[in-house]
């Protein structure tokens, strides 16, 4: 499956400047040789990658490029100034097509590359140039040479920055539709979603992201029930998980029972997945139903450590709020350094093994728990992180260790090892 994000631009590059028809006025001599100076070189179309962009959404509103031409020769052997080269800005991914022949012309992808996709046209040469033995005075220049024109398709395969989560119906479509220009399918049955939508999100000028708007999950979508389960694949690799709840529970659900057991399903499918960056967000605040449970929610998040918005997809209220956010964290937002491939693989081969826990106890009476992914996982927390520490604790509860620990009958102050690290128990 694949998104592609493609657009149409016009490009020209600069005409090359006239060259000059002109003589030598000296004194004493009658007539001086000529002397016209050759034209500038008209500017050429540069497509340069820039890392900060990660759309093509600004060639919407800006799609003709046209370079400064050549300035023209003058007399006295005067060369005209070459013009310099315009510079189109596009994102890394960018592939640049000729739009006539479909011939690709660059493929632009390491941040910094560049590639010259219109020559400047050459200045036309003086007069001076045109000198021979035969005509000694010619008066004739050239025009500059017109820079070449190309009307061109940009295409870009989008990553989505953001996956949306959250059961059918709470208004996943409603959210992308209420904030980009993507138009999903919306409709008060579950599932309106079957393939996922990407939409993408303008947040300032010249700043965008890509939302993906995903089938809604459902009990046992980890294991293949929904239609949820190929999709949890794109959502892992974004890098902000918006967990959408429908803060009404009109559909005879409750949102705050809802949230975990999203939680626990996204928990079983990676742990990659429970490890992401969630912020909860509650739709449907303008519905009467929402205030009840609106206070609620919002003691999840704190519990949880997550950031909380409350939105009404209908009406837009909030949803500026919680676009604004999203934005500003995608640009504090710092990649894991895990090499992603190799993780993967692991967790595909050995996913089950990876994921059971077991407790066992030492002589010292402490409860020792196995689990790859798990010490994996305190390997990689740093503890001294607040927030590393909450997504910690908040993995814990979610595999459901303090069930397990209390079966096994740990006792209040009582010691648990994972790995190295050791913890007191405590309720
Ligand atoms: N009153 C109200 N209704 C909403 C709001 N957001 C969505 N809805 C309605 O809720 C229903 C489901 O919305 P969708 O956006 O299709 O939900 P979804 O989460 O994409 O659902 P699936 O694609 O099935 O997973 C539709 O009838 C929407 O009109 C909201 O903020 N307020
Ligand atoms: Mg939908």
């Amino acid at each position: 499956m694949q998104f592609i994000d493609r657009t149409k631009v016009i490009v020209k590059a600069g005409d090359g400047g006239h060259g000059k028809s002109a003589f030598r006025r000296e004194k004493f001599v009658p007539k001086g040789g000529p002397a016209g100076g050759d034209g500038g070189r008209g500017g050429d179309i540069i497509f340069e990658v820039d890392s900060n962009m990660n759309t093509l959404l600004d060639f919407r509103y800006h799609r003709k490029f046209t370079a400064k031409n050549g300035e023209n020769g003058d007399i006295k052997n005067q060369y005209g100034k070459n013009a310099p080269a315009c510079i189109v800005k596009v994102p890394p991914g960018t592939v640049v097509k000729d739009e006539q022949t479909g011939e690709v012309l660059a493929d632009l992808t390491e941040v910094g590359q560049q590639a010259v996709i219109c020559k400047g046209g050459r200045g036309g040469r003086g007069n001076a140039k045109f000198a021979t033995a035969a005509n000694r005075a010619p008066t004739f220049a050239e025009f500059g040479e017109p820079g070449e024109q190309r009307n061109l398709i940009l295409e870009l395969k989008l990553l989505a920055d953001v996956g949306l989560v959250g059961y059918p119906s709470v208004g996943k479509s409603s959210l992308v539709a209420s904030c980009s220009a993507a138009r999903p399918e919306i409709a008060e049955y579950h599932f309106t979603t079957i393939t996922p939508v990407l939409g993408v999100v303008k947040t300032d000028y010249e700043k965008s992201f890509v939302m993906a708007d995903i089938p809604g999950l459902i009990d046992g979508a980890a294991d293949g029930a929904g239609l949820g389960h190929d999709f949890l694949r794109h959502v892992e690799r974004t890098k902000l998980i918006v967990h959408i709840v429908d803060a009404s529970g009109i559909e005879g659900r409750d949102p705050v029972e809802d949230f975990y057991k999203i939680n626990r399903e996204l928990a079983k499918y990676s742990d990659k997945l429970a490890r992401r960056t969630q912020i909860l967000v509650a739709n449907k605040i303008d519905l009467p139903e929402a205030q009840a449970n609106l206070p609620r929610l919002q003691k999840l998040a704190e519990k949880e450590g997550l950031k909380f918005f409350a939105i009404s997809a209908a009406t837009h209220a909030g949803v500026k709020e919680l676009i604004s956010y999203i934005g500003e964290w995608l640009d504090n937002y710092v990649p894991e350094v895990e090499a992603e491939d190799e993780t993967e693989k692991v967790y595909d081969e050995n996913k089950e093994d990876a994921e059971k826990i077991t407790i066992t106890r030492n002589d010292a009476g402490d409860f020792i728990v196995h689990g790859a992914a798990l010490e994996k996982l305190v390997a990689m927390t740093n503890f001294n992180n607040d927030e590393a520490l909450r997504r910690f604790q908040y993995i814990w509860r979610i595999k459901g260790l303090d069930e397990k620990l209390t079966e096994r009958g740990i006792k209040e102050g009582q010691t648990v090892r994972i790995g190295d690290m050791e913890f007191e128990y405590h309720e």
